[in-house]
């Protein structure tokens, strides 16, 4: 027996048209799982469809924001009439914005919020009713290094992760004993188009100033890739993680076990 293995269940990863979500469907897919993803609009999703058709993964789309409930529940209505109850759902959709709190606008703040935090428990909350009724399932939250740390300009994103390493938690302990467990993956620097900014030569060709911090405050030398985050993932969605709960572990080359370099 494969304790790895996912055939017959289905996943939800949630804004997977490209960068962690889209590398952790895959290694989802490649374990056995039939996959469903959602993204802000049809063109994402398209671009999306695209790539798993080239990667031979036969991926269901829907247009659908996290943020809205009945577009949620809809969505829900649908996989679980089409392919049954979601037994592995990640939510992985996120947003950043980088701006001084104090400069930061209480809309952008809400926002944030929003997609980071309220997004992951409108989707739990429409799928755990069709877990229970199915015996169990799988809820892996996208949390981050700043579920642990701040740093300047990122004051909502931190409360937002924050806040969903204690959903996750809470998830964990409310409906543990319907066998669902749910756990967070603490991704490190990862290179997605959300940390673009931040890696990006400067118009000399000289490196990035966080590009250079980054790679010095890493143990392993290096930013992540989005496949780095994959073995825990599958790890997490399988029969292998029955009795871990409310974890969060952080995949992140050794960043939260490092106290830095004397200068
Ligand atoms: P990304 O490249 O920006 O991808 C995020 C995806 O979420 C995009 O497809 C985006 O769609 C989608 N999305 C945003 N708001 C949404 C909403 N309201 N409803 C549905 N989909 C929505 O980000 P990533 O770097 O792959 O990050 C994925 C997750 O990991 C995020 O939660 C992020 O915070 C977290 N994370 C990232 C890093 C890192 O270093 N990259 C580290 C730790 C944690 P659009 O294309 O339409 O915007
Ligand atoms: C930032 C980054 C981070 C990472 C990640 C770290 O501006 O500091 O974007 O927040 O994306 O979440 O785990």
């Amino acid at each position: 027996m494969n304790i790895f293995d996912l055939s017959g269940k289905v996943a939800l990863i949630t804004g997977a048209s490209y960068g962690i979500g889209y590398a952790i469907a895959k290694g989802l897919h490649d374990a056995g799982a039939k996959i469903v993803f959602n993204d802000l609009t049809q063109e994402i999703v398209d671009k999306g469809l695209e790539s798993y058709k080239k990667d031979n993964i036969d991926a269901t789309g829907y247009v659908c924001d996290i943020t809205d409930e009945n577009s949620v529940r809809d969505m829900i209505c649908d996989i679980e009439s089409r392919f049954g109850a979601v037994d592995i759902l990640v939510n992985n959709a996120g947003i950043i914005k980088r701006i001084p709190m104090c400069e930061m606008s209480v809309e952008d703040f809400r926002r944030v919020i929003d997609v980071d935090l309220t997004g992951a428990f409108i989707v739990s909350k429409a799928v755990i009713p069709g877990m229970i009724k199915r015996g169990g399932g799988k809820i892996i939250n996208i949390c981050s290094l700043m579920s642990e740390f701040g740093r300047e300009t990122v004051s909502a994103y931190a409360a937002a992760k924050g806040g969903l390493k204690m959903l996750t938690r809470n998830i964990a302990s409310e409906y543990g004993g319907m066998n669902i467990q749910c756990n967070g993956i603490g991704p490190g620097y990862i290179a997605t188009p959300q940390t673009a900014p931040l890696r990006e030569p400067l118009p000399d060709g000289s490196p990035h100033p966080f590009d250079t911090y980054i790679r010095a405050r890493t143990p392993a030398g290096r930013w992540g890739l989005p496949e780095d985050i994959v073995g825990t993932a599958v790890f997490l969605a399988s029969r292998a993680s029955d009795f871990v709960n409310g974890q969060i572990i952080y995949v992140d080359g050794g960043i939260v076990a490092y106290f830095g370099r004397q200068p």
